[in-house]
C-alpha cells in the first residue's frame, strides 16, 4: 500500500465518525422524546380495492419506522390476488413501478414518494404526515375485496435504521448512539449481517424503492 493510500484510508475513519455523530444529532432533533422501549402498538384496518388513497388515521414523525403487514385478497374481473398483486403485470401510475393491484403506501402531502408494500415492508418516514394506502390500479372492472393491514410505528432515536424497541429488546445496542461500539459502522450495518441469518424479523427498514 502506498503512503498516499494509507493516508487516504486513515482520513476516512474520522470522517465516517463525524458523519455518524451528525446522523445521531439530526435524528435526535427530528424525534424529540423518550426512547421507546416497549413494542409499538399495532393498528389494524381494511384497505378497499374500490377506493382511492385511504387514510389510515395514523400519523408519523420524520424518522420513525413504519412497519406494514398485509393479508387478504382483492382484485377485479381479471382475477383476485393478495397484497403482492399480480407480478406479471406491472404499473407505474403512482410514481412507483409495482405489480398491478399490489398494496401501495404514501404519506400525506408526499405525492411523489410512493412505496410498494406487498405483504410486508418497513419504511422510514421521510417527513411527518398521515399514512395512506391504496391498490396499484387506476381503472379496473368491478374492483372488489379488501386487505387487512396491520401497522406499527416505531421510534428510531439515533436515526441509523434500527428501532429503539429492537435495539433495547433484541439486539442490545444503544438506541441513542448510531455506532454503539465505536467501530465506524452503524448498529444497523452490523445487525444487517445477523438479520440475514435470522430472517426479516420486525421493524427492519427497507431501502427506498
Ligand atoms: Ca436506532
Ligand atoms: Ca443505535
Amino acid at each position: 500500500m502506498t503512503s498516499l493510500q494509507s493516508d487516504s484510508k486513515s482520513k476516512q475513519a474520522p470522517l465516517k465518525s463525524m458523519a455518524l455523530l451528525l446522523l445521531g444529532l439530526l435524528a435526535g432533533c427530528a424525534t424529540l422524546g423518550p426512547v421507546q422501549s416497549q413494542r409499538p402498538l399495532e393498528y389494524v384496518f381494511p384497505v378497499h380495492a374500490d377506493r382511492g388513497w385511504q387514510n389510515s388515521g395514523i400519523s408519523v414523525r420524520r424518522g420513525e419506522i413504519i412497519h406494514c403487514m398485509a393479508e387478504g385478497q382483492w382484485g377485479d374481473d381479471f382475477g383476485l390476488c393478495g397484497p403482492r398483486g399480480q407480478p406479471r403485470t406491472r404499473r407505474g401510475n403512482f410514481g412507483v413501478e409495482a405489480p398491478a393491484n399490489g398494496l401501495l403506501m404514501r404519506l400525506s402531502g408526499q405525492t411523489n414518494r410512493v412505496y410498494f408494500v406487498g405483504e410486508q415492508a418497513n419504511i422510514v418516514a421521510e417527513r411527518p404526515g398521515h399514512v395512506f394506502f391504496r391498490g396499484n390500479a387506476t381503472v379496473a372492472p368491478n374492483p372488489r375485496g379488501a386487505l387487512q393491514v396491520t401497522l406499527m410505528v416505531a421510534r428510531d432515536s439515533d436515526g441509523e435504521g434500527l428501532s429503539d424497541y429492537e435495539e433495547l429488546q433484541i439486539w442490545g445496542t444503544d438506541p441513542l448512539r448510531a455506532d454503539s461500539d465505536g467501530t465506524g459502522f452503524t448498529d444497523e450495518e452490523i445487525i444487517a449481517d445477523r438479520r440475514r441469518l435470522v430472517g426479516e424479523g420486525i421493524l427492519r427498514p427497507s431501502r427506498p424503492r
